[in-house]
C-alpha cells in the first residue's frame, strides 16, 4: 500500500485540531462495493437522476422507483464499511471532535462506529408514507409485489431520502452547518461535489478558517478550491492518514531523552 504524500500543513493542523468535519460522497462507499452515481458503472449510467430521484419520477412511475431503491437495498444489505469508514473510527480516538456530514443514504459510516453522523440525503433503510407520514418498516423487500401501501392510509410508502426539489432534513442541514463553521480542518473525500447545498460545507467550513483536503482518485470541482488535493481512493488515503497522524502523536523512542543524563 504506497504511503500518500501528506503535507506537513495538513499533518500538523490535525495533530492540533479539536474539531474535523469529514465531508463524504458515494466514493466513500466505493471501495465496499457500492455503485457511485456519476461514474462508468454508476448507478446512474442507464437513467438521468431526474428520471428517478425525484417526487415526479416517483409519482409518474412509483414501481420504477422504487424497485431502483429496492435494488441498492439489495446491494447495500450484503456490503460492508470498509477501511476507509473505518479509519474515520480511529480517527475519532485522535481527535476531539470528529463530524462525519455524509451525502451517502447507505448507513455504513454508523456500522463502521462513527459517534456523529449527519445525513443530508437521507437514509435508505427508513421509508414512509408519501400521503400521511406514518414510518414503514420494509424488511424484506418484495419489490415484485409493486410498492407498499401504508396501513393506515393506504398512501404510496417511498424511500427516506432527499429527492431533487426537496429540502434536505433541517436539524442536519443545521448541525452540518454549525459543525462545519466550528471546523479546524475539512476533509472532502469522495465526492463529485456537483450536488447543493451539500457541496456548499467544504466551502463554509474553509471560510470559516478550516484547512480543507480533498481525496479522490480525480481532482474534481472540490479540489479546486481545496487547500490540498490527495489522490488515491478513500480506502487506501484515509487509513495512511489516520497512520501518520499516530506515528505523530507516538513520541519516537529515538528522540526520548536517555534517562539520568
Ligand atoms: C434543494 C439522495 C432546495 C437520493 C441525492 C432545480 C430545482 C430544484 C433544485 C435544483 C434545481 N437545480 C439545481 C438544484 C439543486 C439540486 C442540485 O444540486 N442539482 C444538481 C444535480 C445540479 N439540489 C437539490 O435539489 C437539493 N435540494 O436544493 O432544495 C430547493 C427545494 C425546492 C426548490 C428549489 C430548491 C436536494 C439534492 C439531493 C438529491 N439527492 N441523493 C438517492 O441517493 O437516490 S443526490 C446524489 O448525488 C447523492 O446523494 C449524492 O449526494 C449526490 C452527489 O453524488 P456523489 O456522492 O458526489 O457521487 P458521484 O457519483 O457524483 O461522485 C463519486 C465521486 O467519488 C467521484 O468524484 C469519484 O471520482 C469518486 N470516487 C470513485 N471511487 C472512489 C472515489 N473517491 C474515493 N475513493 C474511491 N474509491
Ligand atoms: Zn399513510
Amino acid at each position: 500500500m504506497s504511503p500518500h504524500a501528506f503535507s506537513r500543513r495538513l499533518l500538523d493542523r490535525l495533530a492540533t485540531a479539536h474539531s474535523v468535519v469529514i465531508f463524504t460522497g458515494a466514493g466513500m462507499s466505493a471501495d465496499s462495493g457500492v455503485p457511485t452515481f456519476r461514474g462508468a458503472e454508476g448507478i446512474w449510467s442507464r437513467f438521468k437522476p431526474e428520471e428517478l430521484a425525484t417526487m415526479h419520477a416517483f409519482l409518474r412511475n412509483p414501481q420504477l422507483v422504487w424497485e431502483w431503491y429496492a435494488h441498492r437495498r439489495a446491494i447495500i444489505s450484503t456490503v460492508q464499511p470498509n477501511a476507509g469508514h473505518r479509519a474515520l473510527v480511529a480517527l475519532e480516538r485522535l481527535v476531539a471532535r470528529v463530524s462525519i456530514v455524509t451525502q451517502n443514504i447507505d448507513n455504513l459510516h454508523r456500522r463502521a462506529g462513527s459517534t456523529t453522523v449527519y445525513e443530508l440525503h437521507g437514509n435508505i433503510e427508513r421509508n414512509y408514507c408519501a400521503k400521511c407520514g406514518s414510518p414503514h418498516d420494509v424488511g424484506v423487500d418484495t419489490a415484485s409485489e409493486g410498492v407498499p401501501r401504508c396501513g393506515h392510509c393506504g398512501g404510496l410508502i417511498r424511500p427516506d431520502v432527499v429527492w431533487f426539489g426537496e429540502m434536505l432534513p433541517e436539524d442536519e442541514w443545521d448541525a452540518a452547518v454549525r459543525a462545519a463553521g466550528g471546523a479546524d480542518v475539512c476533509l472532502s473525500v469522495g465526492t463529485s461535489g456537483v450536488v447543493y447545498p451539500a457541496a456548499s460545507i467544504p466551502v463554509i467550513a474553509r471560510r470559516a478558517g478550516a484547512f480543507h483536503a480533498d481525496v479522490n482518485p480525480e481532482p474534481g470541482p472540490l479540489a479546486d478550491g481545496a487547500d490540498e488535493f490527495i489522490r488515491g481512493p478513500a480506502a487506501e488515503v484515509l487509513p495512511d492518514l489516520v497512520r501518520r497522524l499516530e506515528e505523530l502523536r507516538t513520541p519516537s523512542i529515538l528522540t526520548a531523552p536517555e534517562e539520568g543524563h
